[in-house]
């Protein structure tokens, strides 16, 4: 890309207002444009964070002007945040990566040398071929993440014959969706839009983007004046916009819900007949809510006694327009999945289950799909053990932590390969120095990504994916209330010698002689997904629409009839969970409180930001104009027992690592702990903008995790904080 021509289509408002005042026809693809043809608008899909929000990019003579958003999809409708506009930037990025890298220095050093990707694909190739041959295919592991594009890499792993595919959900959600589906069988949506009282444990909806979660938040609670309770030991934008905020005492949300199920179990202010009708365990669980008094947790909690009977009767009386919302990254404390168990069993109760205003199971659409060669089974067990260890979690996805305990251990095999895609464990995982250990005694180490990311950094071979605006990608149904289809299609060509993931794992399986698994198309798989949409021409109407929605409006209540069996084991809502009781856990949440921090330390607990998606966007040149560099949010009464000022760098050591940043001294968080945004202090100097600038949060977390669903507990870790000398 001529960056100078860049700059002459985007610089000054001129063009801004030109465009909005432009209605040019969309056009099924840019591609057959000519150049200097008139404004295109082309529907796509976003990939700046998890929500792939529908997009419509405005292009002309091949160059991306501007990303709007595409109202027809009923999930993003009329929004497209801050890191979807800035996709621009992930494009015309000067340092992203533009061709194929094989490591010519020590790992991590920095040294590449450009090669083909013939030269590429042989070199790793080999790799994983000597490696499957000294130790078996189950000594590679290959980590991914949600990406439409992510099915043909998980499928390259299980062609290649290993059953270790480790994904996200164990730094993540896997505490609340497994608490979610051991009290429902399914993990449900939550109405926001129709909801006259919602909780918020964390949750930062306003902050951490999901829609429609977020937009349903801003419509019920600002337009609609439902009300919204905002528990978080930090003031954030969630809080500001709601009708109370409590600076609850980090790790004690579980005694709050105990609470409030206290008072509306003693109070008879449940829903007798739907919980005689659907429920299970409701005298187990009455007995168990005994000690449970508002009095005793406002002494855990710092949440007033009374708050708690107020909200608790408030809560009930709202129902069935209530919601204890679940919130989505879990990965909390070691105890996130009893504390998850809980508000299910408080949703339960009050008769929340499907209805409007309340939690509804996931609605779907049913694709196609492409009928590829079968390949055998992997013959070894998971390096992580889960069938021992973590008997109740679904087993595809891994459990991180562990496996990373075992892969360092050489327990109970060895693992010599791995294989990295749209992830970047040296952030994303705790204890950053185990990581770089990991990655240091592999024989191989390969990486698809888009920028050079701090794994990256470390691997033998960089993969340049073409960007999601460069590319096809399968159709995926997001699920939900009112679930859709969207399309990714390439708005440009690609500006660099990069390609997309389904041609990067045909070049790789072209030598690992497992072609005839990926012998196809993108464009047969996508027709082959969509071929039963009721739609004519279903592939041309998503590259036109660039969404498909069901045309009605969402159901609620198909699961209410008294006959309906949940995928329990009981095949009721469970209350008290048997299946718990059997695995050796508790059948009901039981309440442990918080260790203290000692004297002098403070616990580290982590969030997000609107602008900025985990480690990946914080080197985007627009983003990182609204925090070009992170800082330690600390209270101002510590901050000056501490001698810390406002802006003064400080160092923050934990018992595995030690960071240095600003200080940014706030009443917005509680004296007990401190707060630091992620994707910073980054190794990768090909990040310009925050090599080295700020602090990574992945160094000094400790390793811990959720013993029943294998999730990280990434606010278990104590920190000391001093003013940096030098
Ligand atoms: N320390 C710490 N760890 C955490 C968290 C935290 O807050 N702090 N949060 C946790 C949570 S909730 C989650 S979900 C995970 C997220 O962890 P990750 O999934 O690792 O998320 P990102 O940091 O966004 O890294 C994604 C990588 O994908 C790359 N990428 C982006 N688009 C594309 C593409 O189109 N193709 C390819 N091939 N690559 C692409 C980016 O450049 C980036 O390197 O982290 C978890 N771990
Ligand atoms: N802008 C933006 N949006 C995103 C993402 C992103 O990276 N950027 N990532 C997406 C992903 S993958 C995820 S998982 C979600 C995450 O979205 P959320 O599930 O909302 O999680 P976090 O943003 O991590 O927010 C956690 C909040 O919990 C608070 N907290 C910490 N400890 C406690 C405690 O003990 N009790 C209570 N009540 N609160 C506590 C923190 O201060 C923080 O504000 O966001 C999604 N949306
Ligand atoms: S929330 Fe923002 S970054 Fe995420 S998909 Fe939607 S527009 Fe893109
Ligand atoms: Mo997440």
């Amino acid at each position: 890309m001529d960056r100078r021509r860049f700059l002459k289509y985007t610089a000054g408002g001129g063009l801004g207002v030109a465009l909005a005042g432009t209605t040019a026809c969309r056009k099924p693809s840019a591609l057959d444009q000519p150049a200097g043809a008139a404004l295109q608008e082309i529907p796509t899909t976003c990939e700046m964070c998890v929500n792939k929000c529908s997009v419509i990019a405005v292009v002309a003579d091949g160059v991306i002007q501007k990303l709007n958003p595409n109202p027809a999809n009923p999930k993003s409708r009329d929004m497209l945040c801050a890191r979807g506009n800035a996709g621009i930037q992930q494009v015309y990025d000067p340092s992203r990566l533009k061709r194929p890298l094989i490591r010519a220095g020590e790992r991590g050093e920095g040294k590449w040398k450009p090669v083909s990707w013939e030269e590429a694909f042989d070199f790793a190739a080999g790799k994983l071929s000597a490696i499957r041959e000294k130790y078996g295919p189950e000594a590679t592991l290959w980590s991914s993440s949600e990406s439409f594009q992510e099915v043909f890499f998980k499928n390259l792993a299980q062609a290649f014959g290993s059953p270790n595919i480790v994904r996200h959900p164990t730094l993540c959600l896997s505490s609340v969706n497994l608490a979610y589906s051991m009290t429902f069988g399914t993990v449900p949506s939550f109405d926001l839009l129709n909801a006259n009282y919602i909780i918020m444990s964390g949750a930062n909806r306003f902050e951490s983007f999901i829609t429609p979660d977020t937009m349903d938040l801003i419509e019920s609670t600002m337009n609609r004046k439902a009300r919204l309770i905002s528990l978080d030991p930090r003031f954030t934008v969630t809080s500001s916009k709601a009708d109370a905020w409590y600076p609850i005492k980090p790790g004690t949300d579980m005694a709050f819900i105990l609470a409030l199920l206290h008072v509306i179990v003693r109070e008879g202010r449940y829903d007798k007949e739907f919980v005689n009708t659907y429920c299970e365990g409701l005298d187990k669980l009455a007995e168990h809510l005994a000690p449970y008094t508002p009095a005793w947790a406002e002494k855990e909690t710092e949440i007033p006694a009374q708050d708690i009977a107020r909200i608790a009767r408030e809560f009930a009386d709202a129902a069935h327009r209530a919601v204890y919302y679940a919130g989505r990254r879990a990965s909390w404390y070691q105890d996130d999945f009893q504390m998850r168990r809980a508000q299910a069993i408080l949703n339960a109760v009050v008769g929340n289950w499907d209805r409007q205003g309340g939690m509804v199971p996931n609605a779907k659409i049913e694709l196609g799909e492409y009928l590829f060669l079968p390949w055998d089974d992997p013959k070894a067990d998971r390096v992580d053990e889960i069938d021992k260890h973590f008997p109740l979690v679904a087993k595809g996805d891994g459990v991180y932590l562990k496996l990373r305990e075992n892969v360092l251990a050489g327990t109970p095999y060895p693992v010599k390969g791995w294989m990295v895609h749209k992830q970047d464990p040296v952030n994303a995982m705790p204890d950053q120095s185990k990581t770089l250990k990991m990655l240091q005694q592999m024989d191989f180490v390969g990486v698809v990504d888009i920028q050079m990311s701090d794994t990256a950094w470390y691997a033998d071979v960089v993969f340049p994916e073409s960007t999601y605006l460069e590319r096809y990608d399968p159709v995926e149904v997001l699920a939900g209330l009112w679930p859709v289809v969207v399309l990714r299609q390439p708005v440009i060509k690609p500006l660099h010698d990069t390609k997309p993931t389904l041609d990067i794992v045909q070049g790789l399986a072209k030598r690992l002689k497992l072609s005839d698994y990926f012998d196809f198309t993108i464009e047969k798989w996508i027709e082959a997904q969509v071929k039963d949409l009721p739609v004519q021409l279903p592939f041309d109407y998503l590259k036109k629409h660039g969404v498909y929605a069901l045309p009605d409006a969402p159901r609620y209540g198909k699961t209410l009839t008294p006959d309906h069996r949940f995928v329990t084991k009981s095949g009721k809502i469970e209350l008290y969970s048997e299946r718990l009781a059997e695995a050796g856990h508790d059948p009901l949440p039981v309440y442990h409180a918080p260790a203290e921090p000692p004297p002098g330390k403070f616990r580290l607990i982590l969030g997000r930001k609107a602008f900025h998606t985990h480690a990946s966007t914080t080197n985007n040149a627009w983003l990182r104009e609204f925090e070009p560099e992170n800082h330690l949010w600390l209270n101002p009464a510590p901050a000056a027992s501490l001698s810390i000022a406002d802006g003064d760098t400080v160092e923050v050591t934990s018992s595995v690592g030690s960071v240095r940043l600003k200080a940014k001294v706030t009443q917005e968080i509680r004296p007990d702990c401190v707060f630091m945004l992620h994707g910073f202090g980054k190794k990768s100097s090909w990040q310009r903008y925050v090599y080295n600038t700020g602090g990574s949060d992945a160094q000094v977390l400790e390793t811990a995790w959720d013993k029943i669903s294998g999730n990280a507990a990434f606010h278990e870790t104590f920190v000391k904080v001093i003013k940096a000398q030098g």
